[in-house]
């Protein structure tokens, strides 16, 4: 069975990083302005303040350890390959929690917090530390070129390419963790629709596309998705 797999910042929330929208308002969007610290007409305007937005961030991360979530992913990632499946996992998140539960394929298409790109010779590194005007390059020796190595909005998302091809593969779709209100992530689920792919949504609510979704399960991602990979690897 090949399974395609999104997942957003809901997969992440028990780890103790922040969601963006949800309802109680305590969401990332709710208390900052994306557009004022997720846009690269925002960086352009006031670098210093993006910068900090994210060292908070980076931060947090660094404290911040994977749940039953992302370990029940890599257990199914494992599965599906011994059964001649694969699991194609595409994150809309920007941690690297997915990959500390032993995912070995992931997807960022909304970059990584924990790496820095070069906005004069295009270098990515790896960044664990703050990062500022002062930092210096690594393979090109400037300074003040360095930015978060994440997808703001208006930029495109990386490798749409490779997730759109997996996607025309996929026998299942999995949305888990995300309020489907950002695109093109939000979006799949009818490109799936369309393929004729059975669709599965898990999240602690219904999101924006909840109607979209074949089956629908409801409840904490540590909770509800090591019940559900179960249950797929028994039924398999
Ligand atoms: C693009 C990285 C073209 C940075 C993010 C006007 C101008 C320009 C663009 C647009 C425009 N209007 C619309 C657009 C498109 C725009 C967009 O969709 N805007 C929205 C607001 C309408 N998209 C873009 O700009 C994208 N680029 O369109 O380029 C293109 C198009 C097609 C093909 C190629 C190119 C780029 C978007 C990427 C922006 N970067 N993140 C950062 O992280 O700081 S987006 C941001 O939202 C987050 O980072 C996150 O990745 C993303 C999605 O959010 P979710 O992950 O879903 O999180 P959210 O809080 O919303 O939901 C969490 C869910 O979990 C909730 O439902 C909650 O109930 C649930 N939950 C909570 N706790 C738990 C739980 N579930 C289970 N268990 C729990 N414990």
């Amino acid at each position: 069975m090949r399974v395609f797999l999104v997942t957003g910042a809901g997969v992440s929330a028990e780890s103790g990083l922040g969601t963006f929208r949800d309802k109680d308002g305590t969401g990332i969007w709710t208390r900052f302005d994306p557009m004022k610290l997720a846009t690269p007409e925002a960086f352009a305007r006031n670098p210093q303040e993006v910068h900090a937005f994210y060292n908070a961030r980076r931060r947090n991360l660094i404290k911040a350890k994977p749940n039953a979530a992302h370990f029940a992913l890599a257990r199914l990632e494992t599965a599906l390959a011994e059964r001649a499946g694969n699991l194609t996992l595409v994150t809309q998140n920007i941690d690297d929690l997915h990959e500390r539960a032993g995912s070995e394929r992931v997807i960022h298409m909304h970059g990584e917090l924990l790496k820095a790109h070069c906005t004069a010779c295009e270098v990515v590194n790896p960044w664990r530390t703050d990062l500022g005007l002062r930092e210096r390059c690594a393979a090109c020796g400037r300074t003040g070129t360095l930015r978060p190595h994440v997808v703001w909005f208006g930029e495109m998302p990386f490798q749409i390419g490779e997730i759109y091809a997996a996607l025309n593969e996929a026998d299942l779709f999995v949305a888990i963790g995300t309020s489907s209100s950002v695109y093109p992530a939000a979006g799949f689920v009818y490109e799936a629709r369309a393929l004729g792919i059975r669709t599965c949504e898990i999240n602690l609510e219904p999101s924006d596309n909840a109607e979209q979704f074949d089956e629908r399960r409801y409840g904490l991602a540590s909770e509800a998705v090591p019940t559900w990979v179960d249950e797929l690897l028994t039924s398999m």
